[in-house]
């Protein structure tokens, strides 16, 4: 039994000193590199190239390196019979809460809008929001939206949360699915930490966000394709948003061309709201690992019938 490591941006060799290092007795190798076939019983991806798995005939589970397994679905080689896991990490958790707390002070106190000032040298105060002025709506309250809606309720904000089944979560009013019109129109900063599914795709659109008060502003950290761009641009150009704090794309890298660059109210980040650690993930997936090996449940296991 051994595990496959497959990702393609050159991070791999990070996977592979925390397991040198956590659990040296585990054979872990890179795709890239000669490996035994028949042994791999694992494969641990983030974006791995299509069609692989198929290759793997004594594969059992896929993990993802990250929180998110939409990629995983994608891959036309993942068999419905294979198990998949996803990660529930604390660094994970507070780097996202802390990252969604950054931009939604950026965002009450204008401060991109002084970094563009700045480039211009213009001195000119403008007006800022207070806490009591924000009421932050979550969309998606499972691990990192419960949280995020947390930490940003003990630091005094209004927030709400909104997702499938509804929540009982102290200090936070939640909705239900059903509920998400009731949700929109209370909201003016929406945080999109909504899993990609096909029913999640192209959540935020131009119908959603016109049930939003006008002057919303938009945080999204969850995937590309939940953002119909075009419709943000226009809702933001006609004066309904006030603008978007967008941290993930359709295609990653973001294409030079894309009109979010040069927008003066869009705020671009390369999808680093929260980054997986090697060396904190790789203990629950030699934890995942043994239970694999020894038959028993695993952690964090998807409902692949669910979708997420
Ligand atoms: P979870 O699976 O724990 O939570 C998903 C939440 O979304 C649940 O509350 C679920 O409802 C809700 N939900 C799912 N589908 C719907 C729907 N159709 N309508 C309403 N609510 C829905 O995921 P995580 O919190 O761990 O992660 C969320 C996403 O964040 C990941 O999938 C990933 O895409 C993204 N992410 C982005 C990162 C970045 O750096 N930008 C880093 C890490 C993750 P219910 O609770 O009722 O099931
Ligand atoms: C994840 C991510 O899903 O980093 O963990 O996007």
């Amino acid at each position: 039994m051994a595990i496959l490591l497959i990702r393609q941006d050159g991070k791999t060799s990070q996977w592979l000193n925390a397991f040198k290092s956590q659990a040296s007795q585990i054979e872990c190798f890179d795709y890239n590199q000669p490996h035994p076939k028949e042994r791999i019983t694992m494969a641990l991806v983030w974006k791995q190239p299509h069609g692989l798995f198929e290759q793997y005939k004594n594969l059992k589970c896929v993990a993802s390196m990250g929180a998110g397994v939409d990629f995983i679905f994608e891959d036309p080689s993942f068999r419905q019979e294979l198990l998949m896991t996803r990660v529930v990490d604390p660094l994970l958790i507070t780097d996202m809460e802390e990252f969604v707390t950054a931009q939604v002070y950026a965002h009450m106190k204008g401060l991109y809008q002084y970094h563009s000032q700045q480039s211009l040298s213009l001195w000119k105060q403008n007006p800022y929001f207070r806490k009591k002025d924000i009421t932050i709506g979550i969309m998606g309250m499972g691990v990192l939206g419960s949280a995020t809606a947390k930490a940003l309720a003990i630091q005094g904000f209004s927030v709400l949360g909104w997702s499938n089944s509804k929540k009982q979560i102290e200090g936070i009013t939640t909705y239900e699915k059903v509920d998400l019109d009731l949700f929109l129109e209370k909201t003016n900063v929406l945080v999109c930490l909504l899993p990609l599914t096909p029913d999640t795709n192209g959540i935020l659109n131009e119908s959603l966000f016109s049930k939003l008060p006008r002057g919303a502003y938009l945080i999204h950290v969850a995937r590309g394709p939940h953002l119909i761009g075009e419709d943000l641009i226009q809702s933001i150009d006609k004066g309904h948003m006030c603008g978007a704090a967008i941290d993930v794309f359709p295609t990653e890298p973001l294409d030079t061309k894309s009109p979010f660059w040069g927008h003066s109210k869009i705020h671009i980040t390369p999808h680093c709201a929260s980054i997986s650690s090697p060396e904190s993930v790789v203990t629950q997936i030699i934890a995942n690992y043994n239970r694999l090996t020894s038959h028993q449940p695993l952690l964090n296991q998807v409902d692949t019938l669910k979708g997420y």
